[in-house]
């Protein structure tokens, strides 16, 4: 039994520039293959690391002869590059058994399975537990009837198993597979974040959220519950990166670093290590979190972290009530305070596009946005991920006026507000992204700053023509 994980040719994510991203989610499910089945023959193939096109994959696939190949497409806008991933398998071997997951798929099992034949079997929700089976299955040419957490297509109708319940405890999972990928591990960087030459890891510190805000698919993909890693757990994962891939940048995946002592502990256990000298370390908080951490602050400064992701969102108390964000604009200014006072990049996301949004109130945003004066800002399109509580009202009203998976990039606007048509909505985020990145001024500090992550940043901007880009989308 053969299973052939393919990281399918992706478009990236254009404004965040130059970057390659470690599969995570499929070599995180190659690794505990690996632990729970030992007799199955894993491969772990990276198109884009591997720099293989699709007619490249269609031979690849062909020479490794798998019985399974197995996709993902991190996020909804990849939707088409997985299926025809599954496509190229099918056009190879019909027998292969075609398997996807994640948060789209899972959202979206019962239209996806309808649309895309060449789709056998979604996994929903999590992962690991769910595909050992699967696999342990095809090997005894058992019905898929049992296994909890699948859908399929079964005698011309969709079938949705049973959802499987979560795995108790997070640090029952193998340390993350880049064992799986050693010939590329070294390739995998984020050049505005951290230079060309850092290598680049990602590593789990949780899985869901305890918030619910309406754009998110965080929560619901989880179930609603909040699962943590130990401090010492994710040291021991960073460390271990460090040691055995040489990696110097880190970007824990949590959407939700959290607030108590766990900020604290963590940056304890990265210091005990001794590796600060070389790795630096991201992650992605809310800025009232930041706020109730500020005296955790220092002691995370010293352990590497050196780059914060704020969900700043909206300037407009009331959009941050329709998105159950829990927050208010003064906790954004606090946050960006304490990071800028801790030297700590501070990197802000705003969301425009909320039904309710006018040209006014986007303007008060741009407004907003200028005088916080965050170390980079990114500004994103409000999108109806299936999933989402937004997606669900939008679809109820028939506000969603562009149903092509692909443009659900947070770039694309894909829906009208009240007041602006959907190419308003575009204009405006250019005008956002014109207005922050536009100005002599901060281009001037930016680029001369003697902040490296600025520099580089500011310089990424220009040298990628990004806001150049964002214009020809309307
Ligand atoms: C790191 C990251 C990135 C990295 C890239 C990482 C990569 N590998 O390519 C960067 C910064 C570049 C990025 C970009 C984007 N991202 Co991003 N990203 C993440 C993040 C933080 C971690 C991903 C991860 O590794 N998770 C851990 C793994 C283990 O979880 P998982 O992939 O879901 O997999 C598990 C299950 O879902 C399931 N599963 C998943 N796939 C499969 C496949 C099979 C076959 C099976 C059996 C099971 C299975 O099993 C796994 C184990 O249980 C997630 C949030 C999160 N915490 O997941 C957002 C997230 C995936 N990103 C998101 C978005 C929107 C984007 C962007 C569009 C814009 C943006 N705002 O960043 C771009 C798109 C880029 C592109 N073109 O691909 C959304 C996706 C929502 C959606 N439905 O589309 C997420 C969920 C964030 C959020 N809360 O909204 N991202
Ligand atoms: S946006 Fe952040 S805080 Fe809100 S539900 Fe998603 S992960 Fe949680």
């Amino acid at each position: 039994m053969k299973i052939l994980f393919v990281e399918p040719p992706k478009n990236f994510w254009f404004v965040m520039g130059e970057y390659l991203p470690p599969p995570y989610g499929i070599i995180q499910l190659a690794a505990f293959l690996e632990n729970r089945n030992k007799e199955v023959e894993i491969e772990v193939l990276d198109c884009n690391a591997q720099q293989v096109d699709w007619q490249g994959l269609e031979k690849h696939i062909a020479s490794s002869n798998p019985d399974i190949v197995a996709s993902s497409s991190l996020s909804t806008c990849n939707t088409y590059a997985v299926v025809r991933t599954l496509e190229t398998a099918k056009k190879v071997n019909p027998d292969i058994l075609t398997v996807t997951g994640g948060q789209h798929f899972t959202a979206t099992a019962e239209d996806s399975l309808r649309a895309y034949y060449e789709i056998d079997v979604i996994v929903r929700g999590e992962g690991e537990e769910t595909l050992a089976e699967l696999v342990a299955s095809r090997d005894k040419k058992a019905t898929f009837s049992q296994i909890k957490g699948i859908s399929f297509r079964h005698q011309g109708k969709v079938v949705h198993n049973p959802q499987r319940l979560l795995i108790e405890n997070l640090e029952n999972l193998p340390f993350p597979g880049y064992h799986l990928v050693k010939d590329i591990v070294h390739k995998y960087h984020f050049a505005a974040m951290a230079g060309r030459d850092a290598p680049y890891a990602l590593v789990e510190g949780s899985r869901g959220c305890p918030c619910e805000c309406t754009f998110c698919t965080q929560w619901r993909h989880w179930q609603g519950k909040w699962r943590l890693k130990s401090p010492k757990r994710i040291a021991d994962e960073i460390e271990f990166c460090y040691r055995n891939f040489g990696s110097r940048f880190v970007w824990l995946t949590d959407d939700n670093f959290g607030a108590g002592s766990r900020a604290n502990d963590l940056a304890e256990e990265i210091i005990k290590r001794g590796i600060t000298q070389d790795v630096t370390w991201f992650v992605q908080s809310r800025c009232d979190d930041i706020v109730r951490n500020k005296e955790a602050l220092p002691k995370l400064r010293k352990s590497g972290l050196n780059w914060v992701l704020l969900g700043v969102e909206n300037s407009e108390p009331s959009t941050l009530q329709t998105f159950k964000k829990g927050i208010r604009p003064q906790d954004a200014q606090e946050a960006v305070k304490l990071l800028k006072e801790n030297d700590i990049f501070a990197h802000a996301m705003f969301i425009i596009g909320e039904r309710k949004d006018t040209a006014q109130s986007i303007a008060r945003l741009r407004e907003f946005a200028n005088q916080l004066d965050p170390d980079f800002a990114l500004f994103a399109v409000l999108t109806p991920f299936p999933g989402t509580q937004v997606f669900e009202e939008a679809q109820r009203n028939g506000w969603i006026e562009d149903d092509n998976w692909s443009h659900y990039d947070m770039i694309h606007a894909t829906m009208p507000t009240e007041t602006l048509s959907l190419k308003q909505v575009q204009e405006e985020l250019y005008k956002c992204y014109r207005s922050f990145y536009g100005s002599w001024k901060r281009r001037f500090q930016g680029v001369f700053s003697s902040n490296e992550l600025k520099r580089r940043i500011f310089l990424h901007m220009a040298k990628r023509g990004i806001i150049a880009q964002l214009r020809e989308l309307f």
